[in-house]
């Protein structure tokens, strides 16, 4: 595959950014044949490096352009996908020397050592965001507190904690800015604006930077006779595509730093700084910001796990008190509506009902006891398992419109194959304001056949009604094990019951 010559409101997202054949002017790259060790691939201005002509760079060796204990360490690591860092000289000139094996071939990366991070500071930051990371209570605390040390730490003019929603649209969290510059903190931007293949670069490298959005990228050359690209998904100087560089372009930005916020193999957010001018961040403090926010995703997880379980306890509690009730006194108006250990208090939901034998008995805050049964037929016919969830009822449910403030969200289960008996649990309609950063609904336009990002990123509001708080895994996990309890009971019942007529 090639790199195609454009790119459409078709194939945004299947831009292959990963063979731009190109990389950011501020670096060397070549790549070797790992068994002859010969050049296969170089970038333009490694000619100057080397002081030697094209006719020249593909017949050379590794061992013809750098010293041999460098190549033997770079040959030392041909496992794939680990990139190590070397300091060498050439020309007088330091560089960091950074390799790694694409599985075809050894990429060989330079760049200029930069300003150097010594050990005792980069110990102190990691110590400095251990602690503070801990002081934080709360999430939304750690992203601030997060954004505050790597602010500190790097100098950007702008870092924000920006985290993606269930359908990838994003939004800042946290943000420190310098005073000059107009808050985005709380705006909301679509998930177009980072494609998936974007998204996907990021759980494989972790933090990348783009050091100045003018500068003119380099070509990556080759053998006439060679057709493939080359794959640059890990490399550090990969070049940007040239709609990321618009889109940066019309937001006046100059450099950036992102980082991937990681747990459970899933991307929860990105760490990302602007800077209004070029700023170059050398490897060895990008792998410094890298372990930061590595240990900064751990505690968030951590964080965001504890909270489930404590959640998850709870509602474990009161389902098994509620068990423990029912088989004792099958009384469904007890387990629906008297005090804490009801059906309602298994779930987050505002209002629960549960219907067996034609009968329904509601708790909390429901629709009518009509509104309940046309739903629940309704329900029946829509659902293909034995469960479902929404929490954007009034778009599916032509008479969600009616019920739309008490029932935005609903999970139904029927308790039984014939879908005769059910639990329903409803949660309000929560009616919020959502500010994006330029109008989502144009976040791409054509223009004379060429797909560029919206110029204005100016506050855009957006009244976002008829949906409700989303149903979390352990509400659905509940509402499955109460299921099949109440299943049982009733088998059990019917069974006793028939026993005694016999
Ligand atoms: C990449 N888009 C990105 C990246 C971010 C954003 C953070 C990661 C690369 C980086 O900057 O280092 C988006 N940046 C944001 C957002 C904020 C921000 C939302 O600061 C909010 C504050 N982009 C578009 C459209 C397309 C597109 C319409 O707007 C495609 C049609 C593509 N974005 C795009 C691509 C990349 C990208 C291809 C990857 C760039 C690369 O790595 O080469």
């Amino acid at each position: 595959t090639l790199y195609p010559k454009k790119v459409d409101l078709t194939n945004c997202d299947k831009e292959p950014i990963h063979i731009i054949d190109k990389i950011q002017n501020h670096g060397f790259l070549f790549a070797f044949h790992p068994k002859s060790k010969t050049v296969a691939y170089y970038s333009e201005n490694c000619l100057d490096l080397f002081d030697t002509d094209y006719s020249k760079l593909l017949s050379v060796t590794l061992n013809d352009l750098l010293r041999d204990d460098v190549v033997d360490q770079i040959l030392s690591n041909l496992e794939k996908e680990k990139t190590i860092a070397l300091d060498v000289s050439i020309k007088n000139k330091s560089f960091t020397l950074m390799s790694h094996n694409n599985g075809e071939y050894i990429i060989v990366e330079l760049e200029p050592t930069g300003q150097g991070i010594d050990s005792v500071v980069y110990q102190e930051q990691l110590s400095r965001t251990i602690s503070e990371l801990n002081l934080a209570s709360d999430e939304l605390t750690m992203c601030d507190t997060a954004a505050k040390l790597i602010k500190d730490f790097f100098g950007y003019d702008r870092v924000m904690i920006y985290q993606f929603d269930a359908n990838w649209n994003g939004k800042v969290v946290s943000e420190v800015r310098e005073p000059e510059l107009e808050s985005w903190l709380g705006l909301h931007y679509p998930a177009s604006d980072i494609p998936q293949q974007a998204r996907k670069l990021f759980l494989k490298q972790g933090v990348r930077i783009i050091a100045d959005i003018n500068s003119v990228p380099k070509h990556i050359l080759k053998d006439a006779s060679n057709n493939n690209a080359l794959d640059l998904s890990q490399s550090e100087l990969r070049a940007v595509s040239p709609i990321h560089i618009e889109y940066l372009s019309n937001m006046n930005v100059g450099a950036t730093l992102t980082a991937a916020i990681v747990f459970q193999n899933q991307l929860w957010g990105l760490v990302a700084c602007h800077h209004y001018s070029p700023k170059f961040i050398n490897y060895h403090r990008r792998v410094s910001c890298k372990f930061i926010t590595q240990v900064f995703s751990t505690q968030l997880g951590l964080r965001s796990a504890n909270l489930l379980l404590q959640k998850t306890n709870q509602s474990n509690k009161i389902r098994s008190r509620l068990i423990e009730k029912m088989s004792q006194n099958w009384d469904i108006d007890t387990i629906v509506s008297e005090g804490e250990n009801s059906i309602l208090d298994v779930t987050e939901a505002t209002g629960a009902a549960l219907c067996i034998d034609q009968q329904i008995k509601t708790a909390g805050i429901t629709p009518t006891v009509k509104e309940i049964e046309k739903l629940i037929d309704w329900t029946r016919k829509k659902s293909e398992s034995d469960i479902f969830t929404t929490n954007y009822l009034s778009e599916k449910y032509d008479d969600g419109k009616e019920i739309v403030k008490i029932a935005s969200g609903l999970l139904a289960i029927f308790i039984n194959k014939s879908k005769r008996d059910a639990i329903l649990w409803f949660k309000p309609e929560i009616i919020q304001t959502v500010n994006w950063g330029g109008n989502p609904h144009k976040a791409v336009t054509l223009e004379n056949e060429k797909l560029t990002p919206r110029k204005s990123f100016a506050k855009w509001s957006e009244e976002h009604t008829g949906h409700s708080d989303p149903w979390l895994d352990y509400e659905i996990a509940a509402a499955k094990a109460l299921k099949e309890h109440i299943a049982e009971i009733i088998i059990q019942k019917y069974e006793e019951i028939t026993a005694l007529n016999e």
